[in-house]
């Protein structure tokens, strides 16, 4: 791995958000998201002095979440830290906590963008079970606590690309996928990966509304070599704290080089296929949304251009707009995988 050293520090290497928002800001921001006097109990508090020290990012002290139970909270007090220069970091400006918890894709929740952190906040994440099986030689319902309890967690910095033109730069934790699926030991008929979100209508408000456009669950998939990519992971927490309901807890995908969508969120389910498995927007808009759903400034969808992109948040005074890049940057971590492919028939 390429390691850089610096001399200095870059100044956008100070997490932005402590100079981005007064306290007063954060106080009325807690207090929207649900997270007063009973979400940041005791163990919050401890949470914000103790673990993580020496990463990159952390959540404003305000809006740090508790622990769903106390195994996450000893698992969170030993996170390493990116390394800077290395393939899971980038210098850019991260996208403040505030926004990164606030403007969410999570349909289950509704389809505005404040819906998933208004109505997610009761949401139960612990116990979680992922169903593992298809063509796997240890298939089973397993604890996530059990999957977690020996794994490092690990810090990274990743761009996030929606289809709808918008990115962030999001500091996550979690660790690779290829970690859990070498503990289930695939055979050699399995060529996809296919991953399931929860259905529960009492607890996911637009799963029981009748006009609900998504055949849930929602589905997504991912070619075997794409899923053991070193920089395909499974996040459960950002900004060194516990993942928020709205951005996909306990435990959901992050596939960088991809748009948004692919990232499937509240895991409960993970099958290894022989056929490339049905995902949920293509399923509803083939035309629009393929199964591979490369970032790529070359090939349009039918209805917005994906050359351009706007770096989050918008504020009144500045829209940061910049150029796509392809693979969303990461072509030299995965353009390999997609040797010989036509790209714009594959999109
Ligand atoms: N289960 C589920 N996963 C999902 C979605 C969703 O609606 N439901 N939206 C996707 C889309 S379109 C995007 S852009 C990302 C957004 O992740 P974020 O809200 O954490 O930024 O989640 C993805 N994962
Ligand atoms: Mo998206």
């Amino acid at each position: 791995m390429l390691i850089k050293t610096r001399s200095e520090i870059p100044s956008s290497e100070i997490t932005p958000e402590s100079v981005y928002h007064s306290r007063r800001q954060f106080m009325g921001n807690a207090l929207t998201l649900g997270l007063g006097a009973a979400g940041m109990g005791g163990a919050g508090l401890s949470l914000a002095a103790a673990p993580g020290d020496g990463l990159r990012a952390r959540a404003p002290s305000d809006m740090v979440r508790s622990a769903p139970a106390p195994w996450w909270q000893e698992k969170f007090q030993n996170i390493q830290p990116v390394e800077r220069g290395g393939d899971f970091w980038t210098d850019e400006d991260l996208t403040p906590y505030r926004d990164v918890v606030t403007y969410n894709n999570f349909y289950e929740f509704g389809m505005n963008k404040d819906d998933p952190y208004k109505y997610s906040q009761t949401f139960k994440v612990d116990p979680w079970s992922i169903d593992i099986g298809g063509e796997c030689d240890k298939p089973g319902v397993y604890h996530l606590e059990d999957f977690l309890k020996p794994q490092q967690l690990e810090e990274r910095i990743y761009r996030l690309r929606c289809v709808e033109r918008w990115s962030m730069v999001i500091p996550w934790v979690g660790f690779s996928l290829a970690d859990l699926i070498r503990r289930v030991e695939p055979n050699s008929k399995a060529k996809y990966v296919a991953f399931e979100t929860l259905v529960d209508p009492e607890q996911m408000p637009a799963q029981r509304s009748r006009f609900s456009i998504v055949d849930w669950p929602y589905r997504e998939g991912l070619r075997m070599d794409e899923a053991m990519n070193p920089l395909t992971f499974l996040a459960v927490g950002l900004y060194g704290n516990y993942l928020p309901p709205q951005n996909g807890a306990p435990i959901r995908l992050v596939v960088p080089w991809k748009y948004g969508f692919k990232s499937v969120k509240s895991i409960v389910k993970i099958r290894f296929t022989e056929q490339e498995p049905p995902t949920t927007w293509n399923m509803m808009q083939p035309s629009e949304y393929g199964f591979y759903a490369n970032v790529n400034p070359n090939v349009h969808h039918p209805r917005w251009r994906q050359d351009m992109e706007t770096r989050l948040p918008r504020t009144l005074f500045s829209v940061s707009r910049q150029d796509t890049l392809m693979f969303n940057g990461y072509g030299d971590q995965v353009a390999h995988l997609y040797e010989g492919m036509d790209l714009a028939r594959y999109y």
